[in-house]
């Protein structure tokens, strides 16, 4: 019924090694028995489903470099396969990346996730990653931006900040780092799967955002990144927030990527989700975000990729929260009611 000029790669990718709760890794299976394909058809899209990306276990992982370490030599390395470089002149950046869980293989995954998102950006296709824990959007975002002259902007739906780092974060949890990663703070800076040109600072853009840690506060607060908080769609409302944040996101690049935590929602809404914080935007202010994206998409082209993450199946009630996701997903791709 409406422009079929689309076409969606659906990229499963059960990643739950960077949150602390078990249960995201069935997101994507959640969100495809809602059934976003049939979402995605009746927005006029094109849809094919590439299965999940392998992802180590976390029974079979060792979350080495140790969590909760934050100071140098208290280093306890039960883990043979990992910190096993001795390298010297990048000790303080070691040291500083001990407090973020399972981050190797995390790497490993966001490296695999990123190569197949370039690939479907190359082709014309506009990926939707389904989550998985957050971490997951640092792949979508740095091949999404692989390969731009001037990065890709972003719009970030969360409650949080995702703007923590190795040395900064109270939990060593990396889902809570992936916008900081994506800037290059700390030290992801050195790391060779974080790609730190792929996503341009100043066309960041957080919307929605209720919980920040302290010094994650600090970092976003002289970051160029625009944070919107709660606060502001309280006062002006989400489609004047929105609008806003797409002004900013779009300006000199050449397409933005939407990352979509579903605990950007009210816990009322979407119950299944790890980290739910009260406060968060309704059902219909959510659709009327994600419909301004597509406006702005069928009047710009400028929606490169998105992802839908932190879906938690086993928090949730009868698939609920994965049915939002989906039913977003598809606003996001120009669902319209009219
Ligand atoms: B999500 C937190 F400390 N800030 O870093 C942290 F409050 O992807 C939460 O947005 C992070 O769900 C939440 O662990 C990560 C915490
Ligand atoms: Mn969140
Ligand atoms: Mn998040
Ligand atoms: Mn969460």
């Amino acid at each position: 019924n409406q422009d079929a000029d689309r076409t969606a790669r659906l990229l499963g990718v059960p990643l739950d090694l960077g949150a602390n709760r078990r249960g995201v890794d069935m997101g994507p299976s959640a969100i495809r028995y809602a059934d976003v394909a049939a979402e995605l058809a009746a927005a006029g899209v094109d849809c094919i489903d590439d299965g999940d990306l392998e992802v180590p276990r976390l029974e079979t992982s060792s979350p080495a470099p140790a969590s909760g370490v934050n100071d140098s030599d208290s280093n306890t390395n039960t883990n043979s396969n990992s910190n096993t470089n001795t390298n010297t002149n990048s000790n303080s950046n070691s040291n500083s990346n001990t407090n973020a869980k399972y981050l190797d293989d995390i790497g490993g995954v966001t490296a695999t996730l990123a190569d197949a998102v370039a690939a479907t950006v190359d082709d014309d296709t506009t990926p939707l990653v389904l989550g998985g824990d957050h971490a997951v959007a640092m792949g979508s975002m740095f091949g999404s931006g692989r390969g731009t002259d001037n990065g890709i902007g972003v719009i970030w739906f969360d409650a949080h900040g995702d703007y923590n780092t190795p040395a900064t974060s109270p939990s060593g949890n990396v889902h809570g780092m992936p916008l900081a990663a994506a800037h290059g703070r700390g030290s992801f800076a050195d790391l060779d799967w974080a790609d730190t040109d792929a996503v341009s600072e100043e066309n960041t853009v957080l919307v929605g955002i209720r919980s920040l840690d302290d010094e994650e506060r600090a970092a976003l607060r002289e970051s160029e990144a625009t944070v919107f908080t709660m606060r502001e769609i309280d006062e002006r409302g989400i489609t004047a927030v929105v609008e806003d944040a797409l002004e900013i996101a779009t300006d000199g690049v050449d397409g933005i990527h939407v990352s979509l935590d579903l605990d950007w929602l009210d816990p009322t809404v979407v119950p299944g989700v790890g980290t739910p914080v009260r406060g968060g935007v309704n059902y219909r202010e959510a659709h009327a975000a994600l419909e301004l994206v597509a406006e702005r998409d069928r009047e710009a082209d400028i929606l490169r990729s998105m992802d839908v993450v932190e879906v938690n199946p086993i928090l949730d009630r009868d698939n609920q929260t994965a049915e939002v996701a989906a039913e977003l997903a598809a606003s996001a791709f120009g669902k319209r009611i009219l």
